[in-house]
């Protein structure tokens, strides 16, 4: 009982004793302007209002991200780690852009007392203009619009993400403050001055009364909300940081309270001294060796050993997958494989190169502006994270990477940095890297390429059209459905030539929008009676591929739905019975031919079908009908369909290919040769034309002759006299009575009042908000 009081009162004194001890200890650049200091300026300085849109961010900020608002330390925390990066960019030229501030750190300072958070960098820091510009506007162009598509957002997740890639983070301090002041000192000011906000609607600057304490840098003090005084202790801070931060490359500090055993030996005055803690109890006597002293000292939070520099045998899955984070901005992407690898030779470099699981957000639809997620270093020095699309093409810009280059100068400017031959180098390396990454995923796990396909055959398609560098290896990657595995994209080119017939000299495919629309083309009829595999090719950008494509390991691209199609095991007698069928059909496909002018260039036997009666074939430069219908989709900007080229396609006549096998087309033939072709035969024949042209895949150019000879069909069958018409009554509508054409215009002016009530009740939101 008496040593646990006796103990108390050793923690009661040894609590005083440091937190008189933290202040001695500080050195000045990292502790906060005094709170009467900032209250007293805050009342005196003239306030300048925030920008509109500055107002709407952070009310959103403040409103949406509650739930998650501990992310505001990682965003001050990467906020400084950016000003760092600039800082040491500059003194790459400059030698004495350092000579304020030789230091480059991050340090975190929790003052309970004052219940203030100071967070301070040595980074480049903010002139007095920056800091009115950089917190009380939005530069971005489009903000308003950026804002609206937020506000209306209802996924947090979301959120979060594009307010991290806007640049806009530090707004998130007011998630945990009720006020934040910001000292900041630049080499282009000869001030240290102060910005103090409340949030939403104004702020203030002043010259720091501290005068020059940063000597370069920028030191946010957080005034905590008292229910956010948790960011106050260190083990919350210790946690956070090692969960968001971990990766920074600048040391982080904690100002933060340690234990350490002091051994009482007999000059024990010296060592009480050293610890600054006085202990004259009878404790001392009962336990005369060793005692606990608490000590306030910096902590390093994170090892900052880069993890591209590290051994990869040394890095955890875990590591790798957290790396990934500070790479990728979608908040829940994850890697599904990466490498880490060093370049060796005629360049230096170390990197990691990461593919994503998922295709990032309306990542087809931005291809040309994607923001690549590539961070160069040099020598471990931050350099850019905008290479663009002359580091990584844009076909491949779907992967994060960090790169290392030890071989590149330093003091070269970004644009120049950029055209470097060095840096050409490298960037085939990561491309062929990438490439042999793929490729040892397709070998090794069939279940995760089967994945890696869904998201990005697209990138490779565009990839092999793009590089005819690496066109042959990319198309390697390939994989399609096909007519013997339907199910995911399976089929390799390489596994399709292998499993090709005797003779077979062309890879069969046939487009379409999906796996069944294809399967129901008579195209396919004979081709898979006789056991040939077929590819399916649904993506639209296969057309522009197999444009692009020579062919694959010798063997010719063959759309069975075009030009004449060849099994490549004919011999001589069956293109003598051919010819035998050609001629006896004559007088058919010259009756066809004639009948049907208006649509066919050409009709002739079938060496497709099996079940059908006939098929639309394109010529060998023609449009399929899929091809067709993907032009006219494209073709919906205004003044497109007036395209010349696009015109002399679309009025293409087609061939029309007829199967002597079928019983339709054999009793035409004889009703022919007998003379018996009435005007009735020439209606169905039109209408089994026009089926057969929307099997083949093409729309129709005259939907409603085609409805009315087919009613003219069914009348026919039902006896139904052709020329009686409907016989119908109707009343006309009568007009609108001068009581409704006031209620509709009453109805108009309250749908208005509405709307700008509504405005109202944002005003007087925002006026309370003020109070
Ligand atoms: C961090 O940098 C500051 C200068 O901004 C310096 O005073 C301080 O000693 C540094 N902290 C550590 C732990 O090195
Ligand atoms: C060390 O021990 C001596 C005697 O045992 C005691 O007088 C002294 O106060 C102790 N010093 C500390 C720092 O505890
Ligand atoms: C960069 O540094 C190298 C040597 O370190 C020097 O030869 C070169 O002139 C410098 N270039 C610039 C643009 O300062
Ligand atoms: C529709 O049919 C009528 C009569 O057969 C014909 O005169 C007309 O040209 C057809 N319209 C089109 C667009 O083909
Ligand atoms: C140095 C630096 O990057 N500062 C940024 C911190 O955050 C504000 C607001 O988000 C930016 O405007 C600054 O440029």
């Amino acid at each position: 009982m008496r040593i646990t009081k006796l103990l108390l009162a050793v923690f009661a004194t040894y609590a005083v004793l440091a937190s008189a001890q933290q202040e001695d200890a500080l050195q000045p650049g990292v502790s906060g302007l005094p709170v009467e200091e900032v209250d007293k300026l805050y009342a005196s300085e003239k306030h300048v209002v925030f920008q509109t849109e500055v107002s709407r961010l952070m009310n959103l900020i403040i409103n949406s991200l509650y739930k998650t608002r501990e992310i505001f330390l990682r965003e001050l925390i990467s906020n400084a780690s950016d000003a760092l990066d600039k800082i040491r960019f500059m003194s790459l030229t400059d030698s004495n852009a350092l000579a304020s501030n030789g230091h480059f750190n991050i340090s975190i300072v929790a003052d309970k007392p004052s219940k203030t958070l100071v967070i301070t960098d040595s980074g480049v820091g903010m002139t007095a203009e920056q800091l009115r510009a950089n917190l009380g506007t939005i530069a971005k162009s489009g903000t308003s619009e950026f804002l609206s598509h937020l506000e209306s957002e209802k996924n947090k997740g979301e959120q979060m993400n594009l307010i991290g890639q806007f640049g806009v983070g530090f707004y998130s301090a007011f998630l945990v403050a009720d006020k934040v002041t910001v000292a900041s000192k630049s080499n282009d000011d000869p001030d240290q001055h102060v910005w103090i906000s409340e949030a939403v609607d104004d702020f203030v600057i002043a010259k720091d009364p501290r005068g020059n304490t940063l000597g370069r840098g920028t030191q946010i003090t957080l005034h905590l909300k008292d229910d956010a005084l948790e960011y106050l202790e260190e083990e919350n801070l210790k946690a956070l940081t090692k969960k968001y931060s971990e990766f920074i490359n600048f040391p982080i500090y904690l100002w933060s309270t340690n234990f350490k055993w002091v051994e009482n030996k007999s000059d024990a005055a010296e060592i009480s001294e050293e610890a600054n803690v006085k202990d004259d109890t009878e404790a001392a006597e009962k336990e005369p060796k060793r005692e606990k002293v608490e000590v306030k000292e910096w902590e390093l939070l994170n090892t900052q050993n880069p993890i591209w520099t590290r051994d990869p045998k040394e890095v955890t899955e875990n590591e790798y997958m957290d790396f990934y984070k500070t790479l990728d901005k979608e908040p829940e992407a994850k890697p599904i494989i990466w490498s880490h690898f060093k370049g060796e030779g005629d360049v230096d470099f170390k990197a990691i190169i990461y593919v994503p699981e998922r295709a990032p957000r309306n990542y087809y639809h931005q291809l040309q502006d994607i923001p690549h997620r590539i961070k160069l270093f040099v020598r471990r020095v931050f350099i850019t994270d905008e290479l663009g699309a002359d580091f990584i093409p844009r076909w491949l810009s779907f992967i994060s990477a960090v790169v290392d280059a030890d071989d590149l100068p330093l003091n070269v400017s970004r644009e120049t940095l950029q055209k470097h031959k060095l840096l050409n180098l490298i960037s085939k390396r990561i491309v062929k890297k990438a490439l042999d990454l793929f490729a040892h995923m397709a070998k090794t796990d069939e279940e995760k390429y089967a994945k890696f396909i869904r998201e990005f055959s697209m990138s490779l398609k565009l990839g092999a059209i793009e590089s005819s560098q690496y066109r042959k290896k990319i198309t390697q990657l390939l994989r399609y459905p096909s007519s013997l595995e339907k199910e995911g994209s399976r089929v390799s080119l390489d596994a399709y030539v292998s499993r090709m017939k005797s003779g077979q000299n062309s890879i069969f495919y046939s487009t379409g929008t999906s796996v069944e629309e294809i399967e129901q083309s008579p195209f396919l009829e004979r081709l898979l009676a006789r056991g040939y595999e077929v590819l399916y090719m649904t993506e639209p950008i296969d057309e522009m591929l197999i444009q692009a494509l020579p062919g694959y390991n010798g063997k010719a691209f063959a759309n069975i739905a075009k030009g004449d199609l060849k099994f490549g095991d004919e011999d001589e007698s069956e293109g003598e019975t051919l010819k035998k069928l050609n001629e006896q059909y004559q007088p058919l496909t010259d009756w066809l031919k004639n009948t049907l002018d208006e649509h066919v260039e050409k009709v002739a036997v079938s060496k497709r079908l099996t079940t059908s009666p006939m098929a639309i074939v394109a010529s060998a430069f023609g449009w399929t009908g899929h091809t067709e219908r993907l032009m006219q989709a494209q073709a919906a900007n205004p003044g497109a369909k007036d395209d010349f080229m696009f015109q002399m396609m679309m009025k293409q006549k087609k061939n029309l290919e007829i199967n002597p096998d079928h019983p339709v087309i054999q009793t035409l033939l004889s009703r022919i040769e007998d003379g018996e072709i009435d005007e009735e035969t020439k209606e169905v024949v039109t209408v089994l034309y026009e089926t057969t042209a929307i099997r083949s895949g093409y729309t129709l150019k005259d939907v409603n002759n085609f409805t009315k000879r087919v009613e003219s069909i069914v009348r026919k069958r039902l006896d139904v006299d052709l020329n009686k018409q409907a016989d119908y009554k109707v009343e006309m509508a009568k007009d609108k009575t001068p009581e409704e054409i006031k209620e509709d215009e009453e109805k108009a002016s309250s749908f208005a009042d509405d709307a700008s009530e509504e405005d109202d009740l944002d005003d007087t939101r925002a006026a309370h908000d003020e109070l």
